[in-house]
């Protein structure tokens, strides 16, 4: 029998009303875990960590990133895969952070969460635990972990960690991979799209890091940017690194003086990451030349890298590395299958 871990750090999932607010509030494990007699009968061993308090996601900061990776380091032998309970609100950052932070993983790492309590009628939370759990379990006939991954697992499918976004903070289909396919399918039988997964090396340990450098900023382009307000951000001091979300293939205004503030931050040690305001496609600075400035004042293209990859991974380059070439040239890599170079 496989045996899958547990990790409940709160969310929608696990929430009940407040009865004096009328607010949902994170709720212990037991309390959701009575909403699903099912996982008694499923063909896995389960254990359980739980955090505590339970969190609301958009409580979740760089600290319980590391105690995410702790936790499945320090079990990592005992258990074939791990299944992470995590609130929707910031699930994507959570996931592309966690990518980075395990290098060589071999074995699944799922989260999932709900849209609805566990405990209402309608709930999409049973069927996004149990079937994360049964990805987390599933080995092919080598022993080999099919889903070798940081996945999101919602409404069916699983993507890849790095490259997913919250979409919706209504339907239940609240999660999207703009950019690439998804991993698995799970309909009446669960296809695994084992051709789309990174392969790792199996004979190789896997490696957790836990060094996060959270000088870093994003922010976005608008028609009516002050360049003041532009300045007075790019000169912080400590500021290591930026991640600019400009306008559809990279493009940005052409003043003089937003190229020149740019150069000024490049002169000064600071990355700045250029990724599109666009969910779908890719950066390509040199296609109009509203974009080549920006290639010119020494910008890094993010390609087609989701917001939450490139904050989390520049998070990580600069927790391991002090000098800003170095930081660039990693961040123009593809690291974990977080953009298509
Ligand atoms: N606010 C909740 C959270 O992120 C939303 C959810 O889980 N659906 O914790």
């Amino acid at each position: 029998m496989s045996r899958v871990l547990l990790i409940y750090t709160g969310g929608t999932i696990g929430m009940r009303r407040n009865s004096r607010t009328g607010a949902l509030e994170p709720f212990h494990f037991d309390q959701m875990a009575s909403g699903i007699p099912e996982l008694e009968h499923a063909p896995v061993e389960i254990d359980v960590r739980q955090f505590a308090p339970p969190l609301d996601s958009s409580n979740i900061q760089p600290d319980h990133w590391r105690q995410m990776v702790e936790v499945v380091a320090e079990n990592y032998d005992h258990y074939d895969g791990f299944v992470i309970l995590h609130g929707t609100d910031t699930m994507a950052y959570t996931a592309a952070a966690l990518s980075f932070m395990f290098e060589n993983l071999t074995k699944p790492v799922i989260l999932t969460g709900s849209q609805l309590p566990i405990g209402q009628l309608r709930t999409d939370g049973k069927e996004n635990l149990i079937t994360s759990i049964e990805i987390a379990a599933a080995k092919d006939d080598e022993g080999h972990a099919m889903v070798p991954e940081v996945g999101v697992y919602f409404n069916g499918h699983l993507m890849r960690g790095n490259r997913t976004t919250k979409q919706s903070a209504e339907g239940f289909n609240a999660f999207e991979s703009f950019n690439y396919p998804h991993l698995v399918e799970a309909g009446v039988n669960i296809s695994y799209l084992r051709h789309r997964m990174l392969r790792p090396d199996w004979q190789a340990p896997m490696l957790a890091h836990t060094l996060m450098d959270s000088n870093v900023l994003v922010f976005s382009l608008f028609p009516g940017i002050r360049e003041d307000y532009v300045r007075h951000m790019l000169t912080m001091p400590h500021l290591r690194g930026i991640v600019m979300r400009s306008f559809g293939s990279g493009n940005a205004p052409q003043s003089e003086w937003l190229t020149q503030v740019l150069r000024e931050a490049y002169d000064d040690g600071k990355v700045i990451v250029n990724v599109s305001q666009c969910m779908a496609g890719s950066v390509e600075m040199s296609r109009y030349d509203a974009g080549c400035h920006l290639k010119d004042a020494g910008v890094v293209s993010g390609y087609d890298c989701t917001v939450e990859a490139a904050v989390t991974k520049l998070m990580y380059i600069c927790g391991h590395c002090a000098d800003a070439e170095e930081v660039r040239s990693w961040m123009a890599k593809n690291m974990r299958g977080e953009m298509s170079v």
